[in-house]
């Protein structure tokens, strides 16, 4: 196959911008040098664009079961609109279901996204049925490439909260076979109590969506992590955090040097509660909920800080009729929201644009922090001789909005409707394939995204 040269872009890193070529052969990344000969190679003039490692979403969730229904994106819609938005890595959960082996969920979900999925895809291994069983099968999970699993504080009606004693006892067990705990964090209890008052009280509009789980949940849920983390010491990760209390003291946890890394989504810099109280607001249902401006406003200067180490989108949409079967009552709202497809650009226009993220901040974020936590790296996540050839060239020029109609996700509506944008994602190559090229797809029934097993370093 023809070497493919890419030519007079501005490479970015989490260290620097900077120019030079890059040559890529046999789905590797050969050789990044300046002026590289161009004889018998495809060329690329990305002169005045900048080009950077693929995207890692390290926080999706393709085709999952909530309140009784399924997130509107499967692999294959789901990594279409992944592509789209620069995303050449996906890392997605397993769904253990009751009483399961941990190998057999993570067989079932693979069965999903094998042949489907047309980005690269890796996995966490989701626990929420936590068996003595299970234990032995922690480090056979590690050796199948999969070395992060994720456990829930909340949602016992669905059966998948732990309790404390399971919790030190999965820390436990991980930390011996070398992996990392990830949290939803959020105290299930407190949430199910306010959740049933508010509704014996007939008060379920979706201003009560915030108000039944309230920024304490999710503090509370952080801090008795930390504190019985504190014996174990395994590598933690929270997911989605969104308030200035939250991320303050999961700081000051790694400024004693303790394993613990933080992610943000993209909707906690954009939103605040008050969404709850607009005419769709029970679109925007998704837990966490959406706290103050004060909280908003924080995570982004967190971003830049240092405090937070990456961005995952928690991709879950629903259509507006599955929305709207919720009556616009919160508790049988399903709760989630798109995100893949505009990550980078949310972060670019919001961030970068605004003066909040550097872009070298913001690859750091959304490429190589998550590769290197979730042992990817350094196949995934950077530019670099022998990497895999996945990357985006982005033109900074040009105006554009966003609109459902022009996203490739199922879901038939974006919480970012009608906002406007600069630039444009051109061209993206997962692994020396072009799957978008001058911002076309070029082959729309790829579906050749591969399982990436990940490794301890
Ligand atoms: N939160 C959501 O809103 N949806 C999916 C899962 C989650 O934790
Ligand atoms: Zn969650
Ligand atoms: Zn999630």
């Amino acid at each position: 196959m023809k070497k493919t040269l890419i030519k007079n872009g501005t490479l970015v890193s989490p260290e620097k911008l900077y120019q030079a070529d890059i040559l890529i052969s046999s789905q590797k990344i050969e050789k990044i040098a300046a002026n590289i000969p161009s004889a018998g190679t495809e060329i690329i003039d990305a002169k005045g664009k900048y080009i950077f490692p693929g995207f890692i979403d390290a926080h999706t969730h393709m085709g999952i079961p909530i309140r009784g229904t399924t997130s509107a994106d499967d692999f294959e819609t789901g990594s279409i609109a992944a592509l789209h938005g620069g995303v050449t890595t996906i890392i997605d959960f397993t769904v253990q279901d009751k009483g399961e082996s941990l190998m057999s969920s993570l067989k079932r979900r693979k069965a999903q996204a094998d042949k489907k999925t047309s980005v690269d895809y890796a996995l966490h291994c989701n626990i929420t049925d936590f068996q003595e069983s299970h234990i032995a099968e922690i480090p056979k999970v590690m050796q199948e490439g999969v070395i992060s699993f994720k456990a829930f504080t909340a949602y016992r009606e669905a059966g998948m909260q732990l309790n404390d004693r399971q919790i030190l006892e999965l820390l436990w067990q991980v930390k011996l076979a070398g992996g990392t705990v990830m949290f939803h964090a959020e105290n299930g209890d407190m949430v199910d109590f306010l959740t049933t008052k508010y509704v014996k009280y007939n008060k379920t509009t979706p201003p009560y969506h915030a108000l039944s789980r309230p920024a304490e949940a999710e503090i509370e849920a952080v801090t008795r992590i930390l504190t019985l983390n504190k014996f174990i010491q395994c590598p933690i990760y929270f997911v989605h955090l969104t308030t200035y209390e939250s991320v303050q003291i999961a700081s000051m946890a790694r400024q004693k040097k303790l394993p613990v890394y933080l992610e943000t989504c993209p909707q906690y810099l954009i939103f605040d509660e008050s969404i709850y109280s607009t005419a769709d607001g029970h679109y925007y249902i998704a837990a966490p909920a959406f706290r103050r401006k004060e909280d908003k406003e924080f995570l982004w200067y967190a971003l830049q800080d240092n405090l937070i180490d990456t961005i995952g989108t928690d991709h879950c949409p629903f259509n507006k009729a599955q929305k709207d079967a919720g009556q616009r009552e919160f508790h049988k709202t399903p709760n989630g929201l798109s995100g893949v497809e505009t990550l980078f650009s949310i972060l670019y226009n919001e961030g970068v644009k605004k003066e909040r993220l550097s872009l070298q901040k913001l690859v750091s974020l959304i490429s190589e922090e998550p590769a290197r936590l979730f042992g990817l790296f350094p196949k995934k996540g950077i530019l670099l001789e022998k990497s895999d050839a996945d990357l985006v060239i982005f033109n900074p020029v040009g105006k554009g909005k966003i609109t459902a109609k022009e996203l490739h996700s199922n879901a038939d509506w974006t919480p970012y409707e009608g906002m406007e944008t600069e630039g444009q994602i051109e061209s993206v190559m997962l692994r020396g394939n072009w799957l978008l090229k001058n911002g076309n797809q070029i082959d729309t029934n790829f579906k050749k995204g591969r399982f990436v097993p990940a490794f301890v370093d």
